[in-house]
């Protein structure tokens, strides 16, 4: 990739070593991510690795057993094959204690998606150490969800135009994407992406140690939510994996500063690219502000660098952009204090003041009577936050609709029509808020209602008064 003697689209702006002072803040840096708790203990860092065998084992066996029930001979079936790849912050190395391991499952042409779902799921279930098993076929990127010796896992699959995948398979090579279902090329995006990010940074352990910074920072601040119009994971990788190749030499401490003056002063809509956007084998769209109005309207694009590229954060709104500007330049001051010695790093992982913000909130309550549908309902609800965010930036006395970046789940147990009403609207007084669900058990008229509740804050520009006419 480093054929022009750096990584990216522009030469580093310096290719400096850090300085003491930078080398003295990493070192301070480090000891803060790891009283926060950022790092997983040396025991968990085991067993994912265990866990991470026994699933590839698993998945061979479960390639070899339909490669025999299409008929495939015994040696053609051990043949067969079938990998394992994880990407999502486990990959990236900046997973924190307790965090998922997202695995992406690639087998041959001749197992089928309905096979993963038919029969690796059901062998999950029968496995050792495997609990709380659950297909999700329908999604937009089909997944089995699981816990395997008490790590959460996410599998997803994709099923390449070949008859074995040995094991010392890449997914790098485009045409792999050839003749592919929809399905697959998007389960394959998630690895290839996390790859590409890994190839395109100069250092990969100062990229590690500055995004576990910038991740925290992210959540404490409350703008680390892609569905409502923050940047999520990938997004936020990107923008410290383009810092890193802009001080291809710097620390972590160093990128860490630079990365928030950097993006305070970023000239939005120019995108974040790691490399040059590049066509490839597929009748797909490829992100392009030429040739489509809907790309031209993204405010603060970071475009994904493996083909098909895409722009990971087309939920930003004019709200959304001004709050992360204002936490970048926030950010950017007191990192500035922390390597002169006048802050500490744990200034910069202050929580946030949401619920102290604003005057108004609004609020908007999700409820149904089961569980099940609450899952549904709550995420179509959060997911329609956004549209009703930039609807508000149309009141004209607004200044500002800051969506909250998680809603607050409740579950009411309720004797009458009127409690279920109030709790429907998010209102819950003390006796309902106290009762169990053995209290309601076999009641007439009683029901149980699921609620989840967003907030928008709402800054109301001051009245004009009559002399300022
Ligand atoms: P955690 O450390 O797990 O909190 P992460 O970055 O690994 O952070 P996720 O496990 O949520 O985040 O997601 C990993 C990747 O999976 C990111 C993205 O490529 C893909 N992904 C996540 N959610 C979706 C979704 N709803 N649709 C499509 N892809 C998704
Ligand atoms: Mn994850
Ligand atoms: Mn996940």
């Amino acid at each position: 990739a480093e054929i022009s003697g750096f990584l990216g689209v522009t030469p580093p702006i310096s290719t400096n070593e850090s300085n003491e002072r930078e080398k003295e803040a990493t070192i301070s840096l480090m000891e803060e991510l790891r009283r926060q708790g950022t790092f997983e203990s040396e025991e968990e860092s085991k067993t994912r690795e265990i866990v991470l065998g026994r699933l590839a084992a698993l998945i061979k066996k479960f390639v070899r057993k339909v490669s025999i029930a299409r008929g495939l001979s015994e040696a053609a079936a051990e043949n067969a094959g079938g990998k394992i790849f994880t990407f999502g912050s486990y990959r990236l190395g900046v997973h924190g204690p307790g965090t998922d391991i997202d695995t992406l499952c690639v087998v041959p042409k001749h197992v089928s998606r309905e096979d993963f779902f038919d029969v690796l799921e059901p062998m999950l279930k029968e496995t050792e150490g495997v609990t709380e098993v659950t297909g999700v076929p329908e999604a937009y990127v089909p997944v089995v969800n699981a816990k395997i010796s008490g790590i959460p896992i996410d599998l997803t699959m994709a099923r390449l135009a070949l008859s074995s995948i040995p094991d010392n398979i890449s997914l790098q090579d485009d045409n792999l994407l050839r003749n592919l279902d929809d399905r697959c090329v998007r389960s394959l995006n998630g690895s290839r992406v996390t790859d590409e990010i890994l190839r395109l940074v100069p250092n990969v352990e100062v990229f590690r140690d500055s995004l576990r910074c910038i991740k925290l920072w992210a959540q404490r601040r409350a703008i680390y939510s892609n569905v409502n119009g923050f940047l999520g994971g990938v997004a936020w990788a990107m923008l410290v994996a383009r810092i890193c190749q802009l001080y291809p030499n710097a620390i972590a401490g160093a990128i860490v500063s630079r990365f928030f003056i950097i993006m305070y002063q970023w000239t939005w809509p120019q995108p974040v690219l790691l490399k040059q956007i590049e066509d490839g084998p597929l009748p797909v769209r490829v992100w392009n502000p030429k040739l489509y109005p809907a790309d031209r309207s993204h405010r603060m694009p970071i475009i994904t660098p493996a083909y098909p590229s895409m722009c990971a954060t087309h939920n930003v709104c004019a709200s959304t952009q001004m709050i992360m500007t204002e936490e970048f330049k926030k950010g950017s001051a007191i990192v500035d204090k922390v390597i002169v010695g006048s802050a500490q790093w744990s200034d910069l992982f202050t929580k946030h003041d949401f619920f102290h913000k604003y005057r108004y909130y609004l609020q908007v309550v999700a409820s149904t009577g089961s569980a099940e549908l609450q899952l549904k309902w709550s995420g179509t609800v959060e997911s329609r936050i956004r549209q009703l965010v930039m609807k508000l930036e149309y009141v004209d006395s607004l200044t500002l609709a800051h969506p909250f970046i998680k809603g607050f789940e409740q579950v009411m147990h309720c004797l009458t029509d009127e409690e279920v009403r109030a709790a429907a609207h998010g209102e819950v007084s003390e006796a309902v808020a106290k009762r169990k669900a053995e209290d309601i058990e076999g009641k007439e008229g009683a029901s149980t209602v699921y609620s989840t509740t967003f907030y928008i804050g709402l800054a109301i520009e001051p009245k004009q008064r009559a002399y300022d006419h």
